[in-house]
């Protein structure tokens, strides 16, 4: 097995996050996405998508896409459960994920393409209307996962899953987007400092 991994990227860290929390070593190869490495034909012929992380298993099969890539590993190594176990708990896992992912990871990543110049070869063209009208979306995701987690030590219940990395990462890839999380958002700031406290979120 070989992963491709991107440094300081969003993506690559929800799998090296991941990785560790399973206690799991994969042979790594550093992907440079400054000097446009992803888009060379090497890695092209590996993720014609140009996108890391990406995962080539023994027999040749490649995985894109993180969670894909989790799946497997968590397959391989089902302990500790990241994805929940039992049919309610894993759909709740799931439910929280998605939302993680896709009302938070992207709207941030929206902003940090559309905004950062270190960007301007990897988001063509760079729309900085669009950072702008995704600033809010994040805010608001953030105050709604603050009144969630006033009840609960994790997002996506009481035990740390798949949602807790995906939200790790979107938030610590707020400050490179620029964005801060509210001092009010007490319960946030609450579950960021225990998962960021974790041996995993140096990954
Ligand atoms: N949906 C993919 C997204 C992968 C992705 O967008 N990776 C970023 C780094 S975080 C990338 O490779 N960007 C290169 C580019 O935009 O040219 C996943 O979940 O892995």
């Amino acid at each position: 097995m070989k992963l491709y991994d991107g440094g300081r990227a969003p993506n690559p860290r929800r799998v090296r996050v991941f990785l560790a929390e399973k206690g799991v070593t994969v042979p790594t190869e550093q992907v440079d996405l400054g000097a446009l490495a992803h888009k060379a034909p090497a890695f092209t012929a590996i993720n014609p998508l140009q996108r890391v992380p990406a995962l080539v298993l023994d027999d040749g099969t490649i995985l894109a896409e993180s969670i894909a890539i989790c799946r497997y590993i968590e397959a391989l190594h089902p302990e500790p459960p990241l994805f929940g176990s039992g049919a309610k708990d894993a759909a709740i896992v799931e439910m929280w994920q998605r939302r993680v992912e896709l009302h938070l990871l992207f709207p941030v990543a929206h902003v940090f393409r559309n905004s950062h110049p270190a960007m301007k070869d990897m988001e063509v063209p760079q729309v900085p209307a669009w950072a702008e009208a995704n600033k809010p979306r994040v805010l608001e995701f953030l105050a709604m996962l603050d009144g969630e987690l006033k009840d609960r030590r994790h997002i996506a219940g009481d035990r740390y899953s798949v949602a807790d990395i995906t939200g790790l990462v979107s938030v610590d890839f707020m400050k490179p987007a620029k964005l801060a999380v509210p001092e009010t958002l007490g319960n946030l700031k609450r579950w960021h400092a225990e998962v960021s406290a974790r041996p995993s979120a140096k990954a």
